[in-house]
């Protein structure tokens, strides 16, 4: 079995932000994810057989839309179900809208079960223990200097990863390469 997601890559602009979060996050004593781990998940697909993945292959690859401008919207304490993080959170465009669902379609098309929850674009920075501690991190973060708003830049590119969970960290892998355009 392989554990798998499909992500975006980061335009260098808000990998650079999400960096000095990190550097800032740091600081305070946060440990935080390798900057090399930092992505925008659009669908997680959990544990899939080798043969499934493959079955999606083809699906993904026929999406055919333009590259998506990505913007920072500022730094949050982030919750879901499975965890507790800090994430810098990415303007919902109209684009990454479409590129979401044209992702999410593809993976049920072949058969591949998704989770049913809201779309809400984040980069993971750090994770935490407990809801408690993201949130007064997250104010932390943001009483010293707000991430500054920052032009969007446009991502042209994305990518379905394994996920290895190593005593070290998670250790991501990509898999295939999906262009947009
Ligand atoms: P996160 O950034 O909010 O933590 C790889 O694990 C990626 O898939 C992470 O970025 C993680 O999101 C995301 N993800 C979404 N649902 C998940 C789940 N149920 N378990 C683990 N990771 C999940």
């Amino acid at each position: 079995m392989i554990r798998s997601f499909i992500a975006l890559a980061l335009p260098t602009p808000i990998r650079e932000q999400a960096k000095a979060l990190q550097t800032k996050a740091a600081g305070l004593g946060i440990r935080c994810v390798p900057p090399e781990n930092l992505h925008l998940t659009l669908a997680f697909l959990g544990d899939q057989p080798q043969t499934a993945l493959e079955d999606l292959h083809p699906g993904l690859d026929a999406i055919s839309l333009p590259p998506v401008p990505l913007q920072s919207a500022g730094v949050v304490p982030f919750s879901a179900k499975h965890q507790t993080a800090i994430a810098l959170t990415i303007k919902d465009t109209p684009e990454l809208s479409a590129l979401h669902k044209a992702v999410a379609r593809a993976v049920r098309h072949s058969g591949i079960r998704l989770e049913r929850r809201k779309f809400r674009p984040h980069v993971t920075i750090a994770r935490m223990a407990s809801s408690q501690m993201a949130s007064s991190a997250a104010q932390t973060l943001l009483a010293g200097t707000p991430p500054q708003p920052i032009a969007p830049e446009r991502t042209d590119s994305f990518a379905l990863y394994e996920s290895e969970l190593t005593p070290q960290g998670a250790r991501y892998t990509p898999l295939a390469d999906y262009s947009l355009r």
